[in-house]
């Protein structure tokens, strides 16, 4: 009997036929004494079933047609929750709605029910769950690598103020959208020696390594207007073999398991570093253990389609997502010269032209390096071709442009220091053929400055520009349904969520008042979802007729969180000097600050002390009322930013000029209605060129003068701002707790110490605020920018991105299965 994989019946008594069956057969439950948890799990193991059948059908598709594969290689996913996309992606979520309330559950409820799935720091994680709906949703045989973290991004505490980080324990439920496949494992290595063999091909065997049987789970990605469904498959070790029974007869348990240990904590944590380099030999194991696994699958996967390895290109892409996975290159060239018996030069090719490279930061800090003893010590074989790698690199650089030795030296893989490093972004360019960056300005500025020897070298054509995008899937239509009904009803069909640019249509109805109106209404009811939300999560009440102004992204000194916070004392200031009467004619304002900082990232931490010091000051100050408010919303995470962006009037993208790759979370704010306060740099530059200049409140230096204020003039200030010295008495007064505590952030903030130009920009900061507060008086003419700007967005969208990928770097064609 041949096996026929049959469509999976979508009207409503059948959906419940089948969550009865799972409620009865998988959780051992019946309507009696299921619970919400139950409910969600029995509902979710439905739509499981149907995206099931999806992914084996776009499977067989592809494979049927050879197409080429994207292998989108990243440390970092930051998926969130899967269930209400699911269903919405499946076009059931009215009959689902149905089924809960039979089962006696709001939907809403049984949503809140799923813990998201935080494998990621922030904008590089989200952007690569991004980009799997992409490939997913545009019909791209594209699938997502990376690594099935026990603990996922830390959950982030506030006590007295400071963040407290604690284990995210994810996976304490069932997941219902993962698939285990113990099936598909690989054996990875670490340690040994590199011995002579002339035995074999390449001359060199890998000898005495500690081996580890790394094990794929599937998690299938639903995507939207399309039968197609992606994947991202995540590694992470099968234990279970290395238990010693021998030493735990002996009763010497902790011997006994501690190989199991060793493997299992390999996946144990995401390191939570964002722009900042982990550095650790568990992290480089992490890197490798990925790697290798991800390069074996990608090989095993070809050799099925049976076609000659000259053809490896045109059937396989990869994309690096920043250098954390670049030891792929290594890898895949061990793999071809140790184990496929080629010769270096053909395997060389192979890996060329089937990488690519997507740098994501020029933040010294985060550019990774790894020590020459360290790996020489975890991965012998792989430092061998690294430097064998920068050896052949070096030979061409010397024919082609006869250097000295100073430009050898300053372009070499290997760093001359002490001890020595590896210095993965220049093995990533060496080893592809296209090297992007994620917004113009943000690519123009590594072939100008990190990346310029390299562009000598390679020539201009190899570094291209791929801007950043957001799904409208998740960050629209699933997060705001009022604003969404808005679009879906002035483009006459849903198939703007798929095809982003008819947004513009909305721009038709700019003057119909009854649309403005409804436009305002619909801000207004997610404001007050969020003030719900406010209220329930800091036990803070505030008023939903506020402006709301929000700065919500990872907590660094380059994002400049402090300058907001500086800016909130001089509002607080301006206030206190006023008459009760002239306060209330102020624009009310609530300030809404969320975000993590890197456990060991002092200043960062000192910044959200700080801001709920002033917080906490503010909102209790009775002169003060509602006219200000000062939140920070703890544990910032993908659920709790689908709450958040719907309901910004205002957002800040605020960055020194020339340090933010792009940001993606600007995209997301204008979208939903919200307009932006920002810096020239990252994607604001491209949002400002879409939805016109002065549609935007943009003020700072730009990216060009930033190095002349940052090594000059610094050190020879005007005398200081008065706004900013009147801020800093404020500190030194006492009146947010011990100034001591702070003084550190007063002195990030201005003179030697301001390195990111706070006291540089504060003045001009002030007066785009004060333009903001204008504005918003004005409700006509806000209204007006808002629908112009939420219109214009059809950019950024990571289809397009995606779409951009596969033009310009992978050679790609997208193929429905239905099609
Ligand atoms: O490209 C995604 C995202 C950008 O939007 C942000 O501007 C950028 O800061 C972020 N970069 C990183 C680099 N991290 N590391 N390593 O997260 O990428």
């Amino acid at each position: 009997a041949k096996f026929v994989s049959q469509e999976v019946p979508r009207d409503e008594v059948s959906i419940l036929n089948s969550v009865f069956s799972h409620l009865a057969y998988t959780f051992h439950k019946n309507p009696s004494n299921t619970e919400a948890m139950d409910a969600y799990n029995g509902i979710a193991f439905t739509i499981r079933d149907r995206l099931l059948k999806r992914l084996e059908d776009t499977d067989s598709h592809f494979i049927s047609i050879n197409a080429k594969r994207i292998n989108y290689m990243s440390m970092e996913f930051l998926i969130g929750r899967t269930f209400d996309n699911a269903m919405l992606a499946l076009g059931l979520r009215k009959e689902y709605s149905a089924v809960s309330n039979t089962l006696g559950f709001n939907l809403e409820d049984l949503i809140d029910e799923e813990r998201d799935a935080a494998l990621g720091n922030g904008g590089l994680g989200r952007l690569a769950a991004c980009f799997v709906d992409s490939m997913a949703c545009c019909n791209y045989n594209g699938w997502g690598y990376g690594l099935r973290y026990r603990y996922g991004m830390f959950q982030q505490q506030i006590i007295n103020g400071y963040q407290v980080e604690a284990p995210d324990c994810w996976m304490d439920n069932p997941n219902p959208w993962e698939f285990p496949r113990p099936e598909i494992s690989y054996k990875v290595k670490f340690y040994g020696n590199i011995a002579k063999t002339p035995s074999t091909s390449s001359g060199y065997t890998w000898e005495n390594a500690v081996e580890y049987d790394v094990m794929a789970f599937d998690t299938p990605v639903p995507a939207f207007g399309t039968k197609n469904v992606g994947n991202i498959r995540l590694w992470s070790c099968k234990t279970n073999d290395l238990f010693d029974l021998n030493r735990f007869n002996a009763g010497d348990y902790p011997g006994a398991t501690g190989n199991m240990v060793a493997a299992d904590i390999l996946t144990y944590v995401l390191y939570p570093n964002d722009n900042q380099n982990a550095g650790k030999e568990l992290r480089l194991k992490q890197e490798y253990m990925f790697v290798s696994a991800t390069i074996q699958d990608i090989i095993h996967r070809f050799k099925l389609t049976g076609k000659p390895w000259s053809e490896f290109h045109e059937l396989v892409a990869i994309q690096l997502n920043d250098t954390h996975p670049t030891l792929g290159i290594a890898e895949l060239q061990r793999i071809l010269v140790d184990e496929e018996a080629m010769s270096w030069d053909a395997a060389w090719d192979i890996v060329t032209k089937s990488f690519a490279f997507t740098n994501h930061t020029i933040l010294p800090e985060a550019l990774e390096k790894w020590p020459v003893p360290m790996m020489g010590k975890i991965l012998p074989r792989h430092l061998g071709i690294i430097f064998d790698i920068n050896l052949f690199f070096l030979q061409h650089v010397e024919k082609s442009i006869p250097s000295e030795r100073e430009f050898l030296s300053r372009i070499s893989i290997i760093e001359e220091s002490s001890p020595q490093q590896v210095r993965m972004a220049y093995l990533a360019i060496v080893g592809s053929h296209r090297v992007n960056g994620v917004a113009q300005i943000h690519s123009d500025i590594i072939k100008a400055t990190i990346f310029s020897e390299f562009v000598k070298v390679f020539g201009s054509d190899k570094f291209v520009n791929v801007t950043n995008g957001v799904t409208t899937r998740r960050w629209v239509n699933q997060c705001n349904p009022g604003l969404s009904a808005l679009i879906t009803e002035t483009v006459g069909d849903e198939s703007w969520v798929d095809d982003y640019p008819k947004a513009h249509l909305l721009e038709s109805r700019v003057n119909d008042e009854d649309f403005r109106k409804r436009w305002w209404d619909v801000k207004q009811a997610n404001k007050l979802r969020l003030a719900t939300y406010i209220k329930d999560t800091c036990g803070i009440t505030v008023n939903h007729d506020a402006l709301f102004d929000i700065q919500v992204k990872r907590i660094h000194e380059y994002k400049r969180q402090l300058m907001n916070i500086l800016g909130v004392i001089h509002r607080y200031n301006t206030l206190k000097k006023m008459t009760p009467e002239q306060r209330q004619d102020q624009v009310h304002r609530v300030i809404i600050f969320a975000g993590k900082s890197a456990s060991g990232y002092y200043i960062a931490k000192l910044i959200i002390k700080f801001i709920n010091s002033v917080a906490d000051v503010v909102n209790n100050d009775k002169d003060i009322g509602d006219v200000l408010k000062v939140v920070f919303i703890p544990d910032y995470c993908v659920s709790a930013a689908e709450v958040i962006v719907p309901a910004s009037d205002i957002s800040q993208h605020i960055s020194t000029a020339g340090t933010e790759a792009s940001g993606t979370s600007n995209m997301k704010f204008v979208m939903n209605g919200g307009l932006i306060l920002g810096t020239v740099d990252g994607a604001n530059v491209e949002i400002a060129e879409e939805v016109g200049d002065d549609q935007i409140f943009m003020f700072g230096v730009l990216a060009h003068e930033v190095d002349e204020f940052r090594f000059n003039l610094r050190y020879h200030p005007d005398p200081l701002d008065a706004n900013l010295q009147a801020v800093y008495d404020t500190i030194k007064s006492g009146v947010f707790g011990n100034p001591d505590e702070f003084n550190p952030l007063v002195e990030c903030s201005h003179g030697p110490g301001d390195n990111y130009l706070v006291s540089v920009d504060f003045a001009s900061y002030l007066m785009a605020q004060d333009a903001v507060d204008a504005l918003y008086k004005d409700r006509e003419s806000w209204i007006t920018k808002s629908i112009l700007c939420g219109s214009r967005m059809g950019k950024f969208t990571s289809d397009r991105s995606i779409t951009d990928y596969a033009e310009n770097i992978w050679n790609i064609e997208p193929s429905a299965v239905d099609a």
